[in-house]
């Protein structure tokens, strides 16, 4: 297995409950290593750039506003099949169906307010990294 590069963000639901450490733990349990990390206040510029390929879904609008609520824990992971790992860790979109022990399922309280944002490919988690740590050295 590669090992590879995730981008997390720990949301701004998960943030004001507190749970960062909660959620970095289980990062860390799972051998993923933060490799870059900051706490930051979105702009709307910043959440609709981040989620353009979101733009005509009818979500969108909600997406941005909820990303934009508060601030977020950021961070770059590193490790084995981090894609894949991370999203496993994070669980279903929808806290609904999230399987029990996943960080959705445990911190999650909606489809909008879910928690935990994973990079979903190699070439996402790249674009994603760039955005937010540009100083990274590209592996
Ligand atoms: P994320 O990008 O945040 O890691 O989440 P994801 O891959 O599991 O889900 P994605 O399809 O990329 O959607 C991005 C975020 O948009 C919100 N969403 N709402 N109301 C809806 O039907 C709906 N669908 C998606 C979620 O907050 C999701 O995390
Ligand atoms: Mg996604």
């Amino acid at each position: 297995m590669a090992i590879e590069r995730t981008l997390s963000i720990i949301k701004p639901d998960a943030v004001a409950k507190n749970v960062i450490g909660k959620i970095v733990s289980r990062f860390e349990a799972a051998g993923l290593k933060i490799i870059a990390a900051k706490l930051v206040q979105l702009s709307q510029a910043d959440a609709e750039q981040f989620y353009a390929v979101h733009k005509e879904r009818p979500f969108f609008k909600d997406l941005v506003s909820f990303m934009i609520s508060g601030p977020v824990f950021v961070q770059a992971l590193e490790g084995e099949d981090a894609i894949t790992k991370n999203r496993d860790l994070m669980g279903a979109t929808d806290p609904k169906k999230a399987a029990p022990g996943t960080i959705r399922a445990d911190f999650a309280d909606s489809i909008d307010a879910n928690a935990v944002h994973g990079s979903d490919a190699v070439e996402t988690a790249k674009v994603e990294i760039a955005f937010f740590f540009p100083e990274l050295k590209a592996r």
